[in-house]
């Protein structure tokens, strides 16, 4: 199951752990309450390097295709995070970084690889998501996030989308955008 933790203020390396010390583990259960799905499927089968499986009947496994038609995810593509496989690697990494958010999901299956998704929690501080091969993780619309690969350098994942696909990131500070309002207002009901 997904691993996560409170961030160290400073951080002077990316791809590190980066937990406080002593570590602050954060449940799966904190983390939901901020929104963020998270489920464990093994991958079975291959994955093409790209793909565009239209069809949940074309994904190797039964979970993830469940998980895909019960969300309404329509699309899939697979995203390769390699100096090699990945066009513009360095900027697109140092953007992958930069606080955003998205007026979407952000929904992304680890099938190769790990790597780390930080999001904001309600007071403002970072947590950090491990993700691991067989991970899949859905981010609300609206919530402050970014992400980096580890120390590994190695990250081949699923971005799965309902509809034509929008990746754009809004910079934070973003908090008059409608996402934003939007995600805010889920916990206004319950203050
Ligand atoms: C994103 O939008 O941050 C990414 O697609 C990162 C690579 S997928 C784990
Ligand atoms: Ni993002």
């Amino acid at each position: 199951t997904l691993e996560a933790w409170y961030m160290a203020v400073e951080v002077k390396d990316q791809t590190a752990e980066n937990r406080l010390c002593p570590n602050q583990p954060v449940t799966k259960e904190e983390i939901a309450d901020l929104g963020v799905l998270s489920w464990h499927v093994p991958p079975t089968g291959e994955y093409p390097a790209k793909a565009v499986p239209w069809n949940p009947s074309d994904i190797p496994d039964p979970v993830l295709a469940a998980v895909r038609t019960k969300r309404g995810y329509n699309y899939a593509d697979i995203i390769t995070c390699s100096e090699e496989c990945l066009p513009d690697y360095h900027n697109k990494l140092k953007d992958f970084f930069k606080e955003h958010i998205h007026s979407d999901e952000e929904v992304r299956y680890i099938i190769k690889g790990s790597g780390y998704f930080d999001v904001r929690d309600r007071a403002d501080r970072w947590i950090r998501i491990k993700l691991d091969a067989g991970d899949l993780i859905v981010l609300p619309e609206g919530i402050y996030h970014r992400f980096t690969m580890d120390s590994r350098n190695f990250t081949q994942a699923m971005r799965l989308f309902k509809g034509e696909p929008v990746w754009t990131p809004i910079n934070r500070p973003a908090d008059e955008n409608l996402s934003r309002q939007r995600y805010l207002e889920r916990f206004s009901a319950l203050e």
